[in-house]
């Protein structure tokens, strides 16, 4: 099919409604620039919080801070939130923000291409709209990733990705076998493990944890901050602050006090473990925040639980009823959950982005993403990313990073519709921001050796090397004009 409907194009197309997707039509609409279609794959908003709704799933970024500055949420339930309670605070702000009409529900774009003047967008479906700007708010974590293991297939009962869950999983009285440890995991176990008759978690790699509560927020304080809506503000200043200047700071090598207090928290977290043997197997062999640290004081206990059993020996094959290791044991199981985590390098892809001159955003990226302050891409104008490569998402809310980069990316579009142009970064100015970025990553925690679903397949980091202040700082300039490729454009939508 190839039909291009006119009533369902907009000046400017977002793909995705999740947390960026949401920020940029809210902030183009304060902009008074109404003109415009987000494209959702899904058959509702939330995004990452639409898709993952295990037991136990849940923010490990305080609540206060995983939120549009704009729109602070008094109702929050606990510090931490629970995963439905974030999808529900979306479909909120689609509302108040009058988003609903801009929405296009499974609707996935497959494919982008620049004709010279603007894009040429296909959906799945095959119907084609035109924008004369995209906006890639497709976020990082959204492709889950199946382990390549050996009878995988052949496993009888039900296997079940945490990022695709089922909620008809059959877990009372079962033997449940979790494939991963890392933050889903650590989430999905201490919420099962009381309810199966046996659960045997399958670690690869230990990782660090952080012991931290959980607590619900009282009735008295949630009715005071919304008499008092400074109170909040107040509250996600500091945190900010506080966490950008320890936490942030320590990950890009630039407070190793910072990183040896979370070490020795979380050896202390460790000494939790009671068997010795236990322990010794929970204890990582690289440095804290090498791979993203868990932050739980449920998990722990949970694997000390008479009818939960670490298996660490590498598997090496699934049978109809099991898993095989290394070690020759058979771990005989009813449901199998993967919790192995995201292919996290696709970004937009597999959708097809095709820029300037026919090139294919594959072949610029053959080597790895290569992105101007993570929104833009040389050679593809009028194309936008929020959230994209190597933005600062191990080390700061990845909503805090979005409100910076739609700030950004505002000014570009702006003048990109006012004066009929079409904007890119120049070659010059992306690489060397890219040289800069790369060489900082060398200083990172990230860096320090181990795996992670951070790094690039060079082993390079794909996330924001330098302090976040810097990040936005950078995000918060005025636009040095010599930085892009301006052209005016003969055809415009
Ligand atoms: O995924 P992960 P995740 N055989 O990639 C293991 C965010 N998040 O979904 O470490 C055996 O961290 C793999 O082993 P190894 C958060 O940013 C946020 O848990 O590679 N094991 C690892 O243990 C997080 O960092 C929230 O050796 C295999 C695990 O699977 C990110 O999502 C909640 C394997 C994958 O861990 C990803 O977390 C949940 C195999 N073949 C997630 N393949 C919030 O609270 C993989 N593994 C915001």
């Amino acid at each position: 099919m190839d039909q291009t409907t006119a009533d369902a194009n907009g000046r400017v197309l977002i793909i995705g409604a999740g947390f960026s997707g949401l920020l940029m039509g809210i902030k183009l609409r304060e902009a008074g620039i109404t003109d415009f279609v987000i494209c959702e794959k899904g058959d509702s908003v939330g995004g990452t919080w639409r898709d993952n709704t295990y037991p136990g799933v849940g923010c490990d970024i305080p609540s206060q801070q995983y939120c549009y500055s704009f729109a602070l949420n008094p109702d929050w339930s606990h510090r931490f939130s629970p995963g439905d309670e974030i999808r529900r605070y979306l479909e909120d702000v689609a509302d108040r923000f009058h988003l609903r009409s801009h929405l296009r529900f499974n609707s996935p774009v497959v494919a982008t291409e620049w004709t010279g003047n603007d894009w040429n967008v296909t959906l799945a479906s095959g119907e084609r709209l035109r924008a004369a700007i995209v906006v890639a708010a497709t976020g990082v974590l959204h492709q889950p990733a199946y382990p390549n293991i050996p009878g995988l297939d052949q496993f009888a009962g039900p296997v079940v990705h945490t990022a695709r869950w089922k909620p008809e999983t059959p877990l009372d009285g079962m033997r449940v076998g979790v494939i991963g440890t890392g933050t889903s995991a650590a989430q999905v176990v201490p919420a099962i493990a009381g309810r199966v008759s046996h659960l045997t978690v399958f670690q690869r790699t230990p990782n660090w944890i952080l012991s931290v509560a959980n607590p619900a927020i009282s009735g008295w304080w949630r009715a005071l901050n919304r008499r008092v809506p400074l109170l909040m503000r107040w509250s996600h200043a500091l945190h900010f602050q506080f966490q950008t200047r320890t936490w942030s700071e320590a990950l890009v090598g630039n407070s190793p006090f910072t990183l040896w207090v979370v070490e020795q928290l979380a050896r202390s977290a460790l000494r939790s473990v009671r068997d010795p043997e236990l322990r010794r197997r929970l204890t990582p062999q690289y440095r804290p925040g090498c791979k993203r640290i868990v932050f739980s004081n449920r998990y722990y206990p949970a694997l000390q639980r008479p009818n939960v059993s670490l298996a660490d020996e590498a598997i090496t094959g699934i049978t109809p009823n099991g898993v095989h290791t290394a070690d020759g044991q058979h771990h005989p199981l009813d449901v199998l959950i993967l919790a192995t985590g995201f292919r996290s390098h696709e970004y937009v892809r597999p959708m097809r982005v095709t820029g300037a001159d026919g090139i294919d955003l594959d072949d610029l990226w053959a080597e790895r993403p290569i992105v101007w302050r993570s929104i833009a891409v040389p050679r593809m104008p009028n194309f936008f990313f929020v959230v994209g490569p190597y933005s600062p998402i191990a080390n700061q809310s990845v909503v805090q990073v979005a409100e910076w980069q739609v700030g950004a990316v505002m000014p570009l579009i702006r003048r990109a519709l006012e004066e009929r142009v079409a904007i890119s970064p120049t070659d010059g100015a992306t690489a060397q921001y890219m040289t800069d970025l790369l060489h900082a990553a060398k200083r990172t925690v990230w860096s320090s050796g181990c795996q992670s679903w951070f790094l690039g397949k060079d082993g390079v980091p794909e996330l924001y090397s330098r302090s976040p202040f810097r990040h936005r700082a950078e995000l918060a300039e005025r636009p040095r004009w010599s930085d892009y490729d301006i052209r005016p454009l003969t055809d415009f939508h």
